[in-house]
């Protein structure tokens, strides 16, 4: 097979515009029109809008190029297209091709025909979203999340282009995708499928070869359509171990045994081995095709199994239980042309620095492309892939049950040879919507969701992919309408905090089998604010700041929670940093409690991990890339051994600064979490201390801890702690170095008597001290251009020195507070 790329250089102009101008290919037409200085950044201030109007009209895109005879004599010429965004004509030399109408699949035509040497010019329409999505929602008012625009569930585009909770209404168009030509002699490999059979201290590998002969229709399999030997076709494998080791199998061979295999890990429990696979197609001693890629040798499946809480849902590797811990991703830019390999490393890289070993697709955006699987195969984050429907109603006819079906295989068959992937779910929230008659009533329609995501879909990877877990929808207890955010069954989103402004205190009342779904928001800190905002719009309530909050009212909400914890706030960047330790305090109040219950739970997967544009939103890293709070908490809530303190105090019994006054109960009762593979022993200590941090009392402990487990110590009742001026400090010891740590108050933060612990900051190298006078908490280092990575950040101190690493960044004009500078 011979290829010629058609990716660089095109033009490209609105429909009815005189002037061309230069595109990038793959690219998208907003990142062509900034480039050419044609629209403003469209993330600036309320830019958007008019960005917005820009998709009310189609746009065109042109090349031409030359082929060279090797391409052009082949018995067969295809055009390749890995992704159009969406509602696209196709010609080619004035010859009408195809129309396209699906961002999420891969297009093939046969252009061999309309083909010459020499000038050939590719020409592609891509026509309105917008107007297309309001005509089709005139006719059939199909209804989904009202953050998107009306319609969206009728096109086959990233929903969230369209708007959400925390995205822009940007429906950009464009190749997004690369695109080329194909020279076809002969035959080429269709499909390749490695199913995987562990056994002890063995691993056989069955492949399933698929090629297309020219001169056939239908695609054949090697070993089962005879067919092949008369065209005396061959494959042949090279297997390349993660020691280098090489070995090849000449005959098409279907079973392969590998010996003591190097199994295959997600971050946290062991090596992510990778064995490279190369299967060349051979007729006649010539390689006509071939398909390499890495995969893992491991078993990965979802257990439930009934048990006293009602059923488990966890992930089981290499049969071994682990705990999820990790974030929902969403696209990474709202223009999809802005993502690229580095990016998405350098995100993915940070997931696995604070110990995340999962990483969640959520079904309104796109499936990512092959380098996501790639980095997470090598990070080893384990992949949760929705298949792309959320929050919406969809009707099945055949033209779009043809449609999507088509999407699925072409995305099954790309993801899933990949280590990473650890299930497959049909949906976001469509189980629990519709069962909750919210978008529509009508049985019909939910008896087309049945049929979508509980069969279609189910038989489909019964065929493609048997070996990787199938789960109907996110949250499910299992489907048919069956109470899908059921607390004791399969996995929930959990949203009576934030969404239904319940105290964070409120995920202690349950024991949730598997959360892929809870969140908490906050502003990007005040860089980044600078990099959207002028200076009189910084105020969160003003016209800029809300067009950069999607979730109606949510500003408000964050008010809400501001009062029942800190000080007022009195400036803007003091109620920024604020609202990161609100979120960071409200996510690691949820994970500790679901990991100090392990075995019941099973999995903390945090809305959400990044942003698309810049916005007031759940991210743990902004779009700039900056971490929140809740990024360095989760790199400690998610370490593999983790001290946390279960409190009852003033929040646990009444938030009410006013009720009958009552006997405030003040107790500690410690857990501590071991998520490694190994049995642990540790010295655990806490000291009972003074606002000015002197030691009132202290304790210590030596604690054996098993493997994948967690473990209380005593509870310890603190009658005579002083309430509004007394704390305890707790610390996990390992090897004489202090690897967990926290401090625990019993009062709202806003009432406790913080002394200004006057922090003060030197470096030395590219180690940070800062010296406090007194408890100090949730300290905050950043330097001027607030682009610092630490060690650690938003720390405690118990008065006197604390120092952190650099891992990136000068430590130029530091800036340094605490939460007793929030007033
Ligand atoms: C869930 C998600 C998203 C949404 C988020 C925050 O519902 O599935 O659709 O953005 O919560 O509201």
């Amino acid at each position: 097979m011979r290829e010629k790329s058609l990716n660089g250089k095109w033009k490209m102009r609105q429909v009815g515009s005189k002037e061309w101008l230069e595109a990038n290919v793959p690219g998208s037409v907003y990142a062509d029109l900034i480039e050419n200085e044609k629209m403003e950044d469209p993330y600036y201030r309320d830019n958007e809008l008019n960005a917005l109007k820009l998709m009310e009209y189609d746009y065109e895109y042109l090349t031409t190029f030359d082929i060279d005879e090797d391409i052009l004599l082949c018995e067969k010429v295809l055009i390749r297209f890995h992704g159009l965004d969406t509602l696209a004509d196709i010609f080619l030399n004035n010859n009408f091709i195809a129309s396209v109408n699906n961002m999420h699949r891969t297009w093939e035509f046969n252009i061999k025909r309309y083909l010459r040497t020499n000038n050939n010019e590719i020409y592609i329409i891509f026509h309105s979203p917008t107007k297309f999505i309001k005509e089709a929602y005139e006719k059939n008012p199909l209804n989904g999340s009202s953050d998107a625009m009306n319609g969206f569930p009728h096109i086959r585009k990233a929903h969230c282009m369209f708007g959400w909770d925390w995205g822009p209404r940007l429906p950009d168009a464009g190749i997004w995708r690369s695109l080329g030509i194909l020279g076809v002699n002969e035959g080429r490999i269709d499909n390749v499928y490695i199913s995987q059979n562990h056994k002890e201290k063995k691993v056989s590998l069955n492949f399933k070869v698929d090629i297309k002969i020219n001169d056939k229709s239908n695609t054949l399999r090697f070993g089962v359509d005879k067919e092949i030997s008369d065209y005396d076709f061959r494959y042949k494998v090279t297997i390349t171990s993660p020691d280098n080791e090489i070995i090849v199998y000449n005959d098409s061979i279907n079973e392969i045994i590998i010996d003591n295999p190097k199994l295959w890990w997600p971050n946290g429990y062991g090596d992510q081995n990778l064995y490279n696979i190369l299967i060349e197609l051979i007729k006649d001693d010539v390689v006509i095709d071939k398909w390499e890629n890495k995969i893992g040798l491991r078993t990965l499946t979802i257990s439930r199994e009934k048990d006293d809480y009602g059923e488990s849902f966890a992930h089981v590797v290499n049969g071994v239980k682990i705990f999820a811990m990790g974030a929902d991703y969403i696209p990474e830019d709202n223009i999809l042309a802005y993502v690229n390999k580095e990016r998405t490393y350098n995100l993915l890289k940070q997931c696995k620095d604070v110990n995340f070993n999962i990483i969640r697709v959520w079904g309104g955006g796109n499936y990512p492309y092959d380098d996501f699987f790639n980095i997470c195969d090598e990070l080893g984050l384990m992949v949760w892939q929705d298949f792309m429907f959320a929050c919406a109603v969809y009707e099945l006819n055949d033209e779009f049950e043809e449609n999507i079906t088509n999407e699925f295989i072409d995305n099954i068959r790309r993801i899933r040879h990949h280590a990473c992937l650890a299930l497959w779910c049909g949906n976001n929230e469509m189980e629990m919507f519709m069962d909750n008659n919210l978008w529509t009533s009508e049985k019909r329609l939910k008896a087309d969701y049945i049929k979508l995501y509980e069969y279609i879909i189910l038989k489909l990877l019964n065929k493609e992919d048997p070996q990787t877990f199938y789960w109907p929808a996110s949250p499910s207890s299992g489907g048919s309408f069956d109470n899908p955010n059921d607390d004791k069954r399969g996995d929930v989103h959990y949203w009576d905090v934030w969404h239904g402004n319940k105290p964070i205190t409120e995920y202690r009342k349950f024991l949730f089998r598997y959360v892929s779904e809870f969140g908490f928001q906050s502003f990007p800190s005040l860089k980044s604010v600078e990099m959207f905002t002028e200076p009189e719009d910084r105020n969160i309530f003003s016209y800029i700041m809300e067009k950069h909050q999607r979730n109606a009212t949510a500003n408000g909400k964050i008010m809400n929670y501001m009062e029942q914890t800190f000080l007022y706030p009195t400036n803007f960047d003091t109620l920024l940093y604020a609202s990161q330790l609100l979120q960071a305090e409200a996510i690691r109040y949820g994970v500790e409690h679901f990991r100090r219950n392990r075995g019941i739970c099973m999995g903390a997967i945090i809305w959400q991990l990044n942003d698309c544009w810049p916005v007031a939103s759940w991210s743990s890293i902004d779009y700039y890339g900056r971490w929140k709070a809740l990024h360095y908490y989760a790199k400690r809530f998610f370490a593999p051994l983790m001290l946390s303190c279960d409190e009852e105090g003033i929040l646990t019994q009444d938030i009410n600064p006013n009720p009958e006054p009552f006997e405030v109960k003040k107790s500690i009762h410690l857990c501590i979490s071991n998520e490694s593979m190994y049995d642990e022993v540790v010295i655990v200590n806490w000291k009972h201390r003074k606002n000015t941090g002197e030691i009132i009392k202290e304790k210590s402990y030596k604690v054996e801890i098993k493997k994948l487990s967690s473990v209380w110590l005593e509870k310890i009742t603190l009658p005579e702690l002083s309430l509004y001026d007394e704390y305890i400090s707790y610390e996990m010891i390992k090897d004489n170095k202090v690897i967990s740590s926290g401090t625990t108050i019993f009062c709202a933060p806003k009432h406790f008597k913080f002394i200004n612990p006057n922090l003060n900051i030197s470096v030395n190298g590219d180690e940070i001290t800062i010296l406090s006078d007194s408890y100090a908490r949730s300290i905050e280092v950043i330097n001027e251009e607030d682009n610092l990575l630490l060690e650690d950040n938003y720390f405690d101190i118990n008065s006197g020195i604390h120092k952190v690493k650099i891992i990136k960044g000068e430590p130029k004009g530091l800036k340094v507070r605490s939460v007793y500078d929030i007033r």
